[in-house]
């Protein structure tokens, strides 16, 4: 089954994704998520001009010889880049296998190790009666575990709300330069366990309740926020502080026994080694779109299994459904599934595009038996919906510091 061309779509059904297309001399194709936030067509130049051409009449059943020869062939190697472009191409790949086979890409894994995908909503709000309402909310429509944002009182725009977009900080902003935040680290740790302190007395210990911190801390203010937040039991605390330095969670670890996870701007196994390794976190987000694809994403959960690390792959608004589907058949196969990230099906735009078979049902994702990924993408409807460009906002302190957001 030979590679006859490689296409590759920028669409704006509400926000930019990349989509990858590649066709074979059979007649079928496969498709495949590459969309980098905020850096799209840096992705989109890398697989027209770099990769494309190298594809063109290799067999497309040879997933891992693809992967090598895009990973260690390029010289390099890593990288969020080269990663979502190999990531484009691999889910496209793992795509076609599993229509050729007439089966599921989870089967080509190793089968199902459950019937259905825990997820967790997100409940942001300006306040906290805005936040714990639309938890409530989530309870109701059957969430067993929620993810809370809430505004810092004094800190305009920051978790929760971003200008006219209310109910969603992370929005991209569609204006012409990256959107400018304050940040204030004592406003932030003097606010937040009243946030979960009132969650847990409107709603009890039952619904697991989580944060993302997005960064913005020192390890040690870190320890101390996880130390504060124990009594309101979390799932987990997400990015408390940056990995780079993979050392920095140790220090968190030998303070708290609040869980920690990371990972969703990691793009390497190398990135997260030392931390699963040394067992200084509890899960590990890394997002199949991001990463490589099904390939490496895969060789991760397997990596991490020894280490008792559980998998909350990274489920935004900014990965498109072809990426969220590539989750749900690794969430269904591994093993030391923990849960995933998931903030809706996207409005009706994006749905016009792009064509899935997933389902929400009582707190969970629901994966319909369709050979490959089970995503289709409407290149007609792609075409009313062109590329904007567009940013993630920024931090700064008072006095005009650039920090993490
Ligand atoms: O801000 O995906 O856990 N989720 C997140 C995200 C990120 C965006 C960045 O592109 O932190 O919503
Ligand atoms: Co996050």
């Amino acid at each position: 089954m030979k590679i006859i061309d490689v296409k590759i779509f920028v669409s704006c059904p509400s926000r930019n994704f990349v989509t990858v297309k590649i066709e074979t001399d059979e007649g079928l194709y496969g498709l495949g998520d590459a969309t980098l936030n905020g850096r799209e067509m840096a992705v989109v130049a890398y697989l027209q001009e770099h990769i494309k051409p190298c594809l063109i009449g290799k067999d497309a059943h040879q997933i891992e010889d693809i992967w090598q020869y895009l990973y260690k062939g390029c010289y390099w190697r890593r990288g969020p880049i080269t990663m979502t472009a190999i990531a484009g191409i691999d889910m496209a790949l793992w795509d076609l296998k599993g229509k050729v086979a007439g089966l599921p890409v989870y089967q080509l894994l190793g089968g199902k190790s459950r019937t259905k995908i825990k997820v967790y909503g997100h409940a942001n709000g300006q306040n906290i009666d805005e936040t714990l309402d639309h938890l409530g909310k989530l309870i109701e429509d059957g969430y067993k575990a929620v993810r809370l944002q809430c505004a810092i009182p004094g800190l305009e725009g920051t978790y929760g709300t971003l200008a006219d977009k209310k109910d969603y900080y992370e929005l991209q902003s569609n204006r012409p330069l990256p959107p400018e935040q304050l940040w204030d680290t004592n406003k932030y740790l003097n606010f937040i366990p009243s946030l979960f302190k009132k969650a847990r007395e409107k709603y009890g210990m039952e619904i697991q309740l989580l944060h993302d911190v997005h960064s913005r801390l020192t390890p040690i203010e870190a320890a101390k926020l996880g130390k504060e937040l124990e009594p309101y039991n979390l799932l987990f605390l997400e990015d408390p502080v940056p990995a780079e330095n993979q050392s920095n969670y140790k220090l968190i670890r030998h303070h708290t026994t609040t869980p920690l996870a990371v990972g969703e701007v990691f793009n390497s196994i190398w990135d997260a080694k030392k931390l699963i390794e040394s067992q200084s976190i509890d899960y590990i987000r890394m997002a199949a779109t991001h990463a490589g694809g099904l390939t490496s994403i895969k060789r991760i959960m397997d990596f991490a299994s020894l280490y008792n690390v559980r998998t909350a792959p990274h489920g935004p608004p900014d990965i498109s459904p072809i990426g969220h589907a590539a989750h749900a058949h690794l969430n269904i196969w591994a093993p030391n599934f923990g849960i995933q990230e998931f903030v809706g099906f996207g409005g009706t735009d994006m749905n016009k595009v792009f064509k899935h078979s997933l389902t929400y049902d009582n707190g969970h994702l629901l994966l319909k038996d369709i050979p490959g990924l089970g995503v289709d993408f409407d290149e007609q409807e792609a075409k009313q919906f062109p590329y904007k460009r567009s940013y993630l906002p920024i931090s700064r302190l008072e006095d005009g510091t650039l920090w993490d957001w």
